[in-house]
């Protein structure tokens, strides 16, 4: 069986990689760049840039081997009838989601700053999530998707580390799937919180699953 270097010990592979999905969350538009849900929320949204490189090398590998990748993305449906009023009410920001931004109403599905980013869009066979939480399991197809697919495994990865991503991982954690959080492949806006999660997830002999970095799967698989 493979496994790589991770903390708080090393991250055993499935004995069929076919059981390992890269999940990417949430790298859309609206929270990588100006005029979208996260600059509306008042975040500095150019930290975030950092990780596409590394993440489109994993996404790459994964294309190249064959391997599940799973996008998400956080969207709502043009009526909001998916989006409850305290979330859309939350914050002091000029523009809450549905309103008219410079790429399209703020977070909602099929508008242009809702998109995927084009480095890392998804191509066809790809499985594709749109979740109205942070979490990709509540209210969505995941489980059945990965069910179908034999997967037990989970690389994830995207934004925020703290918000987004903690919140699926933790989701996952508690349905039985080996989770490791890609470090160089998540971000957060804030980069205390981004450390303090990384740390969370594996206290306690990696009480929510593992963390290391894109060279230890990418030197494993190769
Ligand atoms: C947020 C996310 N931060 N993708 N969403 O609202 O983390």
């Amino acid at each position: 069986m493979l496994s790589f270097s991770a903390q708080p010990y090393d991250y055993s592979l499935p004995a069929d990689l076919h059981q390992l999905a890269l999940v990417i969350i949430d790298m859309q538009r609206d929270f990588l760049e100006p005029g979208g849900f996260g600059d509306a929320l008042g975040n500095d949204v150019s930290r975030l840039q950092a990780i596409v490189p590394p993440l489109k090398r994993l996404l790459t590998l994964f294309r190249a081997l064959r391997l599940p990748i799973v996008h998400t993305l956080e969207c709502h449906q043009p009526d909001l009838s998916d989006c409850p009023m305290s979330k859309r009410d939350r914050g002091n920001g000029k523009l809450k989601i549905g309103d008219e931004g410079p790429m399209g109403r703020i977070l909602i599905l099929g508008e242009p700053g809702n998109a995927i980013i084009p480095e890392l869009a998804p191509l066809p066979g790809e499985i594709v999530i749109t979740k109205p939480g942070k979490g990709a399991f509540y209210a969505t197809p995941l489980q059945l998707q990965l069910q179908e697919r034999g997967i037990t495994h989970l690389l994830l990865t995207g934004v925020t580390t703290e918000v987004c991503v903690q919140t699926t991982m933790r989701e996952a954690n508690d349905r039985g799937y080996e989770c490791l959080m890609v470090e160089d492949c998540t971000e957060s806006y804030f980069p205390d919180f981004k450390q303090a999660t990384l740390e969370m997830v594996r206290a306690q002999g990696g009480i929510v699953g593992w963390t290391t970095t894109s060279a230890q799967i990418i030197c494993t698989l190769e």
